[in-house]
């Protein structure tokens, strides 16, 4: 029986499947595509290829320093100004004595991005990581985006090269992979005018690979950005892994519409629908065929729908993270945190083998399969 009555999907399959690369038209075929079951089948073989039934988590932490941000991003529900009262601003004892109060043995990863505050000095960013490692020996610091890199660069008036050097040197693991919202200038004016402009963040990624640290990347959809802007990000960042190879996972971040002016601009209340989350990690896997990992992300798109996106190319599930605020501020219903236990159920219930690995995606422990009834 042929599995798709989609020529064009047909045509597709036959080059993801002799692991030739897709060109931009045929990415925007699997996003147009009515047959969702022939392109789950597509995200799920180069998902399996690469990694099996293997699926990825950390035992990890999330610390937001400061929410203070004078940049306005019109998305965001996090950022507060100065002297509002809902402003936090942590020192670097705050940081350390935030991370002992909440910590609990086994954890790898601390992921902390943060506001872009206007007047910390910068010896103040080095100083943090610094006594990080020092208190939590072993810690992986997962910190500071591309935007943040800009930022501290401006303030330290040196090149991002030498800030990410610096850093590199206080005890910094790798970047995550924020900030990079959707690189089309069109969206970007609208969205995030006074944030790293696109070329600048994927020049510090680059800089970054230079280092040896290894970075993630994301895309915030489900806002104003059409299909076509949607695949040139991930175009551009295709382009980038070929150069440095350096990306460890790709994470669609689902627009959570409330408390920003964006959303209110647009007269938006809704979330992203569940079928356009799984299209859009099913198109990302197939179509960034050198990125290791897709990332679903359950912060925003729920742990059920996350289980579910295990067959729509997804092979990590970030992790159990603890405290998450950017998200929650602009509406996320799902928990602040999770513990690991109840990710490694999610992995499993989903028939797939939950592998605990660290930051930079050493695997600590794979937990193996069990038999488990659907009622369990
Ligand atoms: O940079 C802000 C985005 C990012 C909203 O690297 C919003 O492993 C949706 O980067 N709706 C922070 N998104 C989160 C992030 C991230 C998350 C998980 C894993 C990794 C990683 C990185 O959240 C921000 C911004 O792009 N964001 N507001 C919003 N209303």
């Amino acid at each position: 029986m042929k599995w798709t009555r989609d020529p064009r999907l047909a045509a597709i399959a036959e080059k993801v499947e002799a692991g030739e690369r897709l060109d931009f038209e045929e990415g925007m075929h699997l996003y147009r595509t009515r047959d969702l079951n022939g392109l789950m089948r597509l995200a799920n073989l180069t998902r399996e290829r690469l990694h099996g039934d293997k699926t990825y988590f950390v035992h990890s932490m999330r610390l937001e320093f400061t929410n203070i941000c004078y940049v306005g991003c019109t998305f965001c529900a996090f950022a507060a100004r100065k002297g509002e009262e809902r402003a936090w601003d942590y020192d670097v004892e705050d940081v350390v004595a935030h991370v002992r109060s909440k910590w609990e043995p086994g954890i790898t990863e601390l992921h902390m991005s943060s506001g872009h505050h206007p007047n910390r000095p910068w010896a103040y960013y080095p100083a943090m990581v610094r006594a990080l490692v020092e208190h939590f020996p072993g810690l992986q610091v997962k910190a500071f985006t591309a935007a943040e890199i800009e930022h501290l660069s401006r303030i330290a008036k040196k090149p991002t090269l030498e800030v990410l050097r610096e850093l590199k040197e206080a005890g910094l693991a790798a970047l995550p992979g924020g900030g990079a919202e959707i690189f089309a200038d069109r969206v970007r004016r609208e969205v995030a005018r006074n944030k790293v402009k696109s070329e600048k963040w994927l020049q510090i990624h680059r800089e970054a690979h230079s280092l040896g640290l290894r970075t993630n990347a994301t895309m915030l959809y489900g806002h104003i950005e059409t299909l076509e802007e949607r695949l040139d990000h991930m175009h551009r960042l295709r382009d980038l892994q070929d150069e440095t190879g350096g990306f460890h996972s790709f994470i669609p971040l689902a627009f959570q519409p409330l408390g920003n002016t964006l959303a209110q601009n647009l007269g938006k209340t809704e979330f992203t629908t569940g079928l356009d989350d799984l299209r859009n990690l099913a198109v990302a896997r197939v179509y960034l065929d050198n990125f290791p990992h897709v990332k679903g992300y359950w912060v925003m798109i729920g742990s059920e729908l996350t289980q579910v996106s295990l067959d729509w190319g997804v092979s990590d599930i970030d992790g159990t993270i603890l405290e998450e605020h950017i998200a929650h501020a602009a509406g996320a219903t799902s928990p602040l945190g999770l513990s690991k236990q109840k990710l490694v159920e999610m992995i499993r219930r989903a028939g797939r083998t939950p592998v605990l690995r660290d930051a930079f995606y050493n695997e600590l422990e794979v937990l193996g399969e069990v038999a488990v009834d659907a009622a369990d």
